[in-house]
């Protein structure tokens, strides 16, 4: 029994050891270019304005395997739900690349520099009062010669001079275009006592893949969120041990009821 009990003991901690801690899958480290106002004053500021009415702390990202499963945006903007709105604002839609993520310069980066969307997750409610709605995919269509596309910026949403924001930051999808949109893809839900934003995604062919990356604001831009995130690749290595862990403690069991 003691040996038993040794064996499970090796192969949980060589599997323990694959896991590693981590708060989110992706930090909020993101920037972006042009703030209005007194530039100097934003230029280096994660967040403009409140911190309590805007902060976005991260992003959780989860795999079926290689499918895109689902997205949690941890941030200020939804804890209460009546913060949606402030200042005019409303949820911004998630954008997603399905080819890799490469950052632009954190501080200079826009809608045209850096990584470029294949697809967005949009909202079905962008004030929404209740806690729960549907979601479509669409695919993002960037128009010829830096024209806007089906791309709608942080700019469409604020025209008047005084506002405070973050310009041309891409922020939403222009649902007219109605030839990119892909049809219901899951649910979100809005979990506004820990202010947690949840995308939940059926399986579908478009969103897998290996390397992905993320864009997420509010319409205002005031804090924003980008990052890569991978489907995990299960190693070779580990499943080694672990087979061989329990093909251990098969053979160990085998022989002891023999005798
Ligand atoms: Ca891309
Ligand atoms: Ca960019
Ligand atoms: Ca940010």
């Amino acid at each position: 029994m003691k040996s038993i009990l040794k064996l499970l003991h090796i192969t949980l901690f060589l599997l323990a050891g694959t896991i590693s801690a981590q708060a989110y899958t992706i930090d909020d480290n993101y920037i972006g270019a042009n703030p209005t106002g007194s530039y100097s004053q934003w230029e280096t500021a994660d967040v403009i304005g409140l911190a309590s009415k805007f902060q976005v702390y991260g992003m959780d990202i989860g795999f079926t395997g290689q499918n895109l499963s689902s997205v949690k945006i941890h941030t200020e903007y939804v804890k209460p739900l009546s913060d949606i709105g402030t200042s005019d604002t409303t949820l911004g839609d998630l954008f997603i690349s399905t080819n890799g993520y490469t950052s632009g310069d954190s501080k200079t980066d826009t809608w045209l520099t850096g990584e470029r969307w294949e697809y967005a997750l949009v909202f079905d409610k962008h004030l929404p009062t209740s806690s729960t709605g549907s979601l479509r995919l669409y695919e993002v269509a960037y128009g010829p010669s830096g024209g806007q596309g089906n791309i709608l910026l942080t700019n469409n949403y604020f025209k008047y001079s005084g506002s405070i924001y973050r310009e041309f930051q891409e922020t939403r999808i222009n649902t007219c275009y109605t030839q990119f949109d892909l049809g219901t893809i899951g649910i979100w839900a809005i979990d506004s006592t820990n202010g947690i934003i949840s995308f939940n995604i059926n399986k579908n062919d478009r969103l897998t893949g290996s390397d992905f990356g993320f864009h997420w604001n509010m319409t205002c831009g005031n804090d924003t969120i980008e990052g890569g995130a991978s489907a995990p690749v299960p190693e070779p290595g580990t499943l080694l041990l672990l087979g061989g862990g329990l093909l251990g403690l098969a053979f160990y069991t085998k022989r002891r009821t023999k005798i």
